[in-house]
């Protein structure tokens, strides 16, 4: 096995000006003619020109129009090294390539019937011999020649320079050029039947760009979503960041074979169309956020990502965390900030967390790796934006605006590192952030214990934090330095005041840079209840410290709203962890009777945000209540939330009724934030009116008339999703109709196949067993691997881990099947096992026996043995 260290990078030894792409498509093979300029960038050292390339048929290598042989050059597997070129040349490469047969999806492959490339991080070498690395910006002009009927829309980078025939009968050819230069990771290619929507944005200089989304015909009518989101994302960075988009065309392209959400090639961003297409009757609420925020998220990396892009592939979470950063943001602006802020952190939390306690925990900007599609994580990319924020919150916005500027002024047109992210934001701001950048090189998540101290003579108020990282991976916490960590905190009094107000702004940004530091503030005359990091001010676990009476207050009046949800959560999810060590002890249950209070006050109090009384509401799921656990046992956990959600739906049926009927869709079905909200509140009281036990016909009713008479998809699957866990002739009835509508469209249907895995019943592995064989279902569908086999492992906490073992077994059996068809999608479903020891005794021993399975297979690829490696 290889391993890539971060302290071995070196600068190129050639650097390429241009390279000339000729793609010749046919049915069965696709002819790469690629001629670069290639110059040596050391004048006295003459060393070899190394390529990477890898399932290539080589046909020839030409130097300055000389065809080499078969001595001047080394052939292997993964590599062609040109032993002796000049100081400055021309090389021509003739591969040959199957994308037929690509199922792996990296490279050229074929998504159906449409010929289509993803390139990051290291698909180029797939397509022809290059030195694929994101630090060799090079110029590219694509010729693309293909059968006219087969692919009358044929596309690449940058501006169409030119169209013709060729002579071969019922052929023709495009030119496309892209004047920025690139790292060849940004190259794109589309080849195919596509239909294509247009619109036009006018840029704040004046200039007409025109925009392109490109679907199959019979999903013309989707993409009104995406344009309209791909508009306000344009005009959101022209606004915010002054960032312009810079050619005249802007294109996407929706396919049904994609390994991620979507590619921000330059000027042709490639989606999986579960990211583009949308309606009401077929896309939820949860899609069309989504869309947006992914949309926004590819057509930001045009600047951070694109135009200045990263050195190397450790440095990953230069264009991914600011990216990310910089979506959230859209999308709060678009939406709710509150939601959006939550939504942010559910996904930290429920996620990252658990990567950064397991054994494939790693800092924002990795150390080492072996495969770096395994470096796609949650950490390089959610943990990195909030690494971002911190900065933000820092320098303040205009702070962080200068910061952004002079990155941009500095680096446009180059390959860049974090450290220099990080010196543009402290150089425009004169601030240091020296002790800052420990959040990019130490993994795992600090842990703040917090204690506090009034003294009523002096009327002054000491708060006490302290700061500890766990040990992760190479890195042992007693040898981590602490962390430069901004905490957003607020002081209220009894009665629901904030006692900071300095320009109205009741939040004070604490600076914690000691492992341990007392904070003081003076006149305070009554004890205050603290606000402890407000809108979640850094990525950290904070131990909780107040009693659940001054939770329940701060979860009925903190005038911060992300903290109000913050202490419902923690409220709910103690109240929930109380009743599983409860049942562990085999003691009655007794419950916390704050936790219902507190309830009923959300309840029954005006509402102002439906979507954040939903979100109130909502019960953590068990996932992320297992990481409060030692030794989880899965059975328990299921146990207690249920017993609290059934309590819930006991006490408060009436509410919730209430609730229900009262947030139905008044008039025409809406896709606002408010009509959003509403329709999360209602389906989350619908949720608990199906959760009791025994089922009340009526409620039962009442899903089934909504799944019947709703036109919008978030209505209709929550239906069918709350009826998934009640077995039984209605249950498979309604399941039937919806396939029978559904069939022809494979969005809808991986929500069908979705539901089904995560069911609770029992007998959910068979039926996910059973539906494998489903004439719709595919392992060479990424999509489907994750709505069916995904939804299984990572979405249904108490099947998965059944103590039969079964469920462990069959996901090594799929992962072990998948590692021959798609490796990085193989790769992405070990995760659930990598958690093992956070497990009781006899899971631990079914877990790791499959993980042990897994690895002896022989052949199996770097992406899985990297994974299943690292955590046995
Ligand atoms: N930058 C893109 C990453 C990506 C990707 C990485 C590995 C394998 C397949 C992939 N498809 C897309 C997506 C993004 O963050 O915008
Ligand atoms: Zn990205």
């Amino acid at each position: 096995k290889t391993v890539f260290f971060r302290k071995d990078y070196k600068a190129p030894e050639y650097s390429i000006e241009k390279i000339d792409l000729n793609f010749q498509l046919y049915d069965t093979k696709t002819k790469v003619t690629a001629i670069s300029c290639v110059r040596r960038n050391n004048k006295e050292n003459r060393s070899p020109l190394i390529l990477n390339g890898e399932n290539l048929q080589l046909i020839s290598v030409k130097i300055d129009g000389n065809v080499l042989s078969s001595s001047e050059y080394i052939l292997d597997n993964t590599s062609l090294t040109v032993l002796t070129p000049p100081a400055v040349f021309e090389l021509e490469i003739v591969t040959e390539i199957y994308p037929q047969e690509n199922k792996a999806l990296e490279g050229l492959y074929q998504s159906g019937p449409i010929f289509c490339t993803q390139c990051e991080a290291e698909g180029f070498r797939k397509i022809t011999y290059y030195p694929d690395r994101p630090d060799i910006l090079a110029v590219f002009t694509t010729r693309i020649e293909a059968d006219v009927e087969k692919c009358p829309v044929m596309l690449s980078n940058g501006n169409l320079i030119e169209t013709g025939s060729v002579e071969e009968g019922g052929r023709h050819f495009v030119v496309w050029k892209d004047p920025f230069p690139k790292p060849c990771y940004l190259f794109a290619l589309v080849a195919g039947r596509l239909s294509c929507v247009n619109d036009e944005f006018i840029t704040s200089s004046g200039r007409a760009v025109d925009l392109k989304i490109y679907v199959e015909e019979k999903n013309l009518n989707k993409c009104d979503h995406a344009m309209v989101s791909l508009k306000k994302a344009m005009e959101w960075d022209e606004k915010t960041y002054g960032l312009e988009y810079d050619l005249d065309t802007y294109m996407i392209v929706a396919v049904d074979d994609f390994n991620m959400g979507a590619m921000e090639n330059k000027g042709l961003n490639i989606f999986n169309s579960k990211y583009v297409l949308t309606s009401p009757e077929t896309a939820t609420d949860e899609d069309y956020i989504g869309v947006e925020g992914v949309i926004a998220h590819e057509y930001f990396h045009n600047w951070t990502g694109n135009r200045v892009t990263c050195r190397d592939w450790f440095q990953l979470s230069l264009k991914e965390g600011l990216t990310v950063f910089r979506d959230q943001n859209f999308s709060a602006e678009m939406n709710s900030p509150t939601v959006q802020r939550i939504k942010d952190v559910q996904i930290l939390r429920n996620f990252q967390f658990r990567e950064d306690s397991g054994p494939m925990a790693h800092p924002v900007r990795p150390e080492t790796y072996e495969e770096i599609n395994n470096f796609y994580t949650v950490t390089v990319y959610n943990k990195g934006a909030e690494v971002v924020r911190m900065v933000q919150t820092l320098l303040g916005r205009e702070g962080f605006r200068k910061g952004m500027d002079l990155y941009f002024h500095r680096h446009d047109g180059q390959a860049v590192t974090c450290d220099d992210f990080i010196a543009a934001m402290a150089d425009a701001t004169g601030t240091d952030l020296e002790q800052f950048k420990n959040w990019y090189c130490q993994a795992g998540t600090p842990v703040l214990e917090v204690s506090s101290h009034w003294e009523a003579d002096s009327s002054s108020f000491h708060l006490t934090v302290t700061q500890n990282c766990p040990d992760t991976p190479g890195q042992k916490g007693k040898n981590k330095k602490p962390f430069h960590i901004p905490l957003a905190l607020g002081l209220m009094t009894e009665n629901g005041k904030d006692l900071f107000g300095k320009n109205g702004c009741k939040t004070e940004i604490l600076h914690l840079k000691e492992q341990k530091q007392t904070f003081t503030f003076t006149n305070i005359a009554e004890k205050p209840v603290v606000s402890f990091l407000r809108d979640f001010s850094a990525p950290v676990d904070v131990k909780t410290f107040q009693q659940d009476e001054e939770l329940a207050f701060l979860m009925k009046y903190d005038s911060n709203l992300y903290n109000r949800w913050e202490s419902a959560t923690r409220l709910s999810a103690s109240t929930i962890l109380d009743v599983v060590r409860q049942l562990e002890k085999g003691t009655p249950i007794q419950f916390n009777e704050l936790f219902f209070d507190g309830v009923l006050h959300s309840i029954t109090e005006k509402i102002e945000d439906p979507a954040l009384l939903a979100l109130a509401l909502e019960l953590p799921p068990e996932t992320a209540l297992a990481l409060q656990l030692d030794s989880v046992d899965p059975d328990l956990l299921f146990q207690g939330r249920t017993i609290i959600k059934r309590e819930l739906a006991t006490r408060f049926q009436n509410e919730f009724l209430f609730l229900y009927i009262n947030n139905q869709e008044a008039g025409k079905y809406r896709i606002s934030p408010e009509a959003m909200g509403r329709r999360r509140l209602k389906n989350c009281a619908l949720s608990y009116l199906m959760s009791l036990n025994p089922p009340q016909d009526k409620f039962l009713q009442l899903c089934i008339d909504q799944f019947s008479k709703s036109a919008n998809m978030t209505d209709t699957i929550t239906a069918l999703r709350l009826i998934s866990h009640h077995p039984g002739t209605t249950r498979d009835a309604l399941f039937t109709d919806f396939y029978r509508k559904w069939e022809h469209d494979s969005l809808v249907m991986d929500k069908w196949f979705a539901i089904q895995a995560m069911s609770s019943h029992e007998n959910c592995l068979s039926t996910v067993k059973h539906l494998l064989s489903d004439r719709l279902f595919s392992m060479e569908n990424p999509n489907k691997v994750r709505a069916l086999i995904g939804a299984f492992s990572s979405g249904n906490h108490v099947q998965f881990h059944a103590i039969n073992g079964e469920g462990y077994s069959f996901l090594a059996d799929m992962i072990l099947q998948l590692d021959s068809i798609n490796p990085q999608i193989a790769a992405r479903l070990v995760s659930p096992l990598t958690n093992w020891k956070r497990y009781e005794k006899r899971r631990q021993i079914l877990m790791k026996k499959e993980l042990e399975r897994i690895a002896k297979k022989p052949g199996l690829s770097p992406d899985v043995s990297e994974i299943v490696n690292k955590s046995r």
